[in-house]
């Protein structure tokens, strides 16, 4: 029913669009470097990718954030996305289109997919008599509240058992989408498709909200109350409401509504997002794409959250981690292998600057750094070329054996737990390779053996080994730390065009036949070690 075409069409990757309600901080930055990091392996692979991210204009929640900064909101909003917009250049995010809502191309897209759900007889409307939380932006029913003692004062204060935040009570006329019509085809959807959301824990919570029943949804909000939105078409008294016109603008990147039948790259290959907005991406937006007759998104990342000390980072425990802060302590490259590494996928990370200093300390100059300086050192290999491969299409010697069958079935392995969104774990299997390349290099003392001519293609061959293994590496690590490794692979004179996936199988990288090796380039001197041992002592 949903097929994809048949055409190979790009691979489309979306970050979540951003609130512009405050300055961006490490959390953001987390899912953002996700989507980039898949992008960029998408990439390796041989695809075309589009890779979006923006940020998320409308609301009361904006109009008030602009309020208070006494600046109008069109202003207010231009200042805080280009912060985001800035962090993203910064951090090497490398999206193909970045998207505000309160552009004109998408505000048509919401009108013309309104008119669509409206066409197709999936909007009445109707009176919402519930809560409402400006903060979620989200409406929610007497079961999903709770009354709570307000800790600054003795009022008591009704808040949002989800998301803890606070709620008021709403009587209004709007617009509602006929959510409860869709609970079979999305559970229909979900069973034939068990890894659309992922990973598995955030699976079965939007199975339980389904089974748990749906109830029709408010999608617009009077005039009065909200005028800082998109009109709803043929009724100005009206405003779409926040979520349906921020979720469009996934539609809008691809150029919807489509001239011609070309969709552009739709559907959605991967939506990141973080599990604060999954109900809004495995329940709402599936739905709307129904009504709307367009194919839906092929899986959905909902990873976990950032915390401190176990603590929700928020602005007002003033726990927020500053993401242009901690890149200029500690390097751009650094942080994004952190992230990737330690970053919760189904349970919440715990951010620690401790944490980035060993993994620092122990795996980038410690492991890889090291492992480097020692495959290029001038002491070994004056000549600064690689070294002859050893006659490894024969019979691989015992004392090799560990190394290459790890080197040779790691490209399969990263892949396959990227594949699972399992990105800590790929990353741990070719930190592993290069430990047990350092373990090689140091039980095998290349060092006794230099000055005996009759050594020479030993010493060779541990250096090969050496080599190769900074080679793969390298290559595989790319979409988690491209600059760092792109300088890596400078020095080893690896050809840009070989630095793809398919390059990183076993020996790919040398010309073996023709013992024609390609000349190192490397700067030896302390100032250009990868992963100099500079501040974080
Ligand atoms: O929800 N740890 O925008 P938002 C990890 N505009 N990730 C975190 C995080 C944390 N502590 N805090 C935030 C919105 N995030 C809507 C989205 S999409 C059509 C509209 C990340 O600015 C995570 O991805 O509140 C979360 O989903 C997103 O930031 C929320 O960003």
């Amino acid at each position: 029913q949903y097929a994809t075409s048949a055409f190979k069409k790009p691979i489309y990757i979306t970050t979540p669009i951003f609130y512009v309600n405050a300055i961006p901080h490490i959390g953001h930055l987390y899912s953002a470097v996700i989507a980039d990091s898949l992008k960029r392996y998408y990439e390796l692979k041989g695809h075309k990718v589009i890779f979006s991210t923006g940020t998320d204009e409308h609301g009361l929640k904006i109009k008030q954030s602009a309020e208070k900064s006494k600046m109008n909101p069109q202003e207010f909003c231009d200042q805080v996305s280009s912060k985001f917009k800035e962090l993203f250049d910064i951090a090497n995010i490398s999206y193909t289109t970045f998207i505000r809502t309160t552009e004109q191309r998408h505000k048509d897209a919401v009108k013309y997919f309104w008119k669509c759900l409206m066409n197709n007889g999936f909007i009445y409307k109707g009176r919402y008599k519930g809560w409402y939380s400006v903060s979620d932006e989200a409406f929610y029913n007497t079961s999903h509240v709770q009354e709570i003692q307000n800790p600054d004062s003795k009022e008591k204060l009704m808040i949002a058992t989800e998301s803890g935040q606070s709620v008021e009570w709403t009587i209004e006329e709007n617009y509602k989408f006929r959510l409860s019509e869709f609970q079979d085809k999305l559970k229909s959807w979900l069973e034939e498709n068990p890894q659309v959301i992922m990973p598995i824990n955030k699976f079965n919570e939007v199975k339980a909200w389904i089974d748990s029943g749906l109830s029709d949804l408010s999608i617009s909000r009077p005039h009065s109350r909200l005028d800082w939105g998109v009109d709803v078409p043929e009724d100005s008294e009206q405003t779409v409401y926040v979520w349906l016109d921020a979720l469009i603008n996934y539609l809008t990147v691809t150029g919807f509504p489509w001239p011609h039948d070309d969709m552009n790259g739709w559907p959605v290959d991967i939506h990141v997002i973080g599990k604060d907005i999954l109900k809004f991406h495995a329940v709402y937006w599936p739905a709307f794409l129904m009504a709307a007759n367009l194919p839906l998104p092929q899986k959905i990342l909902a990873h976990s959250h950032w915390t401190m000390e176990k603590q929700k980072m928020s602005k007002s425990r003033g726990n927020v981690v500053d993401p242009i802060k901690v890149m200029n302590d500690y390097g751009v490259d650094t942080i994004r292998y952190y992230l990737m590494r330690d970053g919760g996928i189904a349970d919440d990370g715990d951010y620690s600057d401790e944490n980035i200093k060993v993994r620092y300390r122990k795996d980038l100059a410690g492991q890889l750094g090291n492992l480097v300086s020692r495959s290029i050192s001038p002491a070994l290999n004056p000549s600064s070329i690689v070294p002859s491969a050893p006659k490894f299409l024969g019979e691989i010697a015992e004392k090799d054996a560990n190394l290459y069958y790890k080197l040779q079935s790691l490209p399969d392995l990263v892949d396959k737990h990227f594949q699972n969104m399992e990105f800590g774990k790929g990353l741990s299997f070719i930190f592993d390779a290069i430990a047990e390349a350092n373990k090689y290099f140091t039980d095998n003392e290349p060092w006794k053996l230099k000055n005996d001519k009759n050594q020479k293609e030993a010493v060779n061959n541990i250096l090969f080994y050496s080599v190769e293994t900074v080679r793969i590496s390298g290559i595989l690590l790319q979409p988690v730390m491209p600059t760092k490794m792109s300088e890596l692979l400078d020095r080893l004179g690896i050809q840009k065009d070989q630095r793809t996936w398919e390059y990183a199988r076993f020996g790919r990288g040398w010309d073996l036949n023709n013992n024609h090796n390609r000349k190192i380039k490397f700067h030896h001197d302390e100032k250009s070690v990868l992963f100099p041992k500079f501040k974080l002592t």
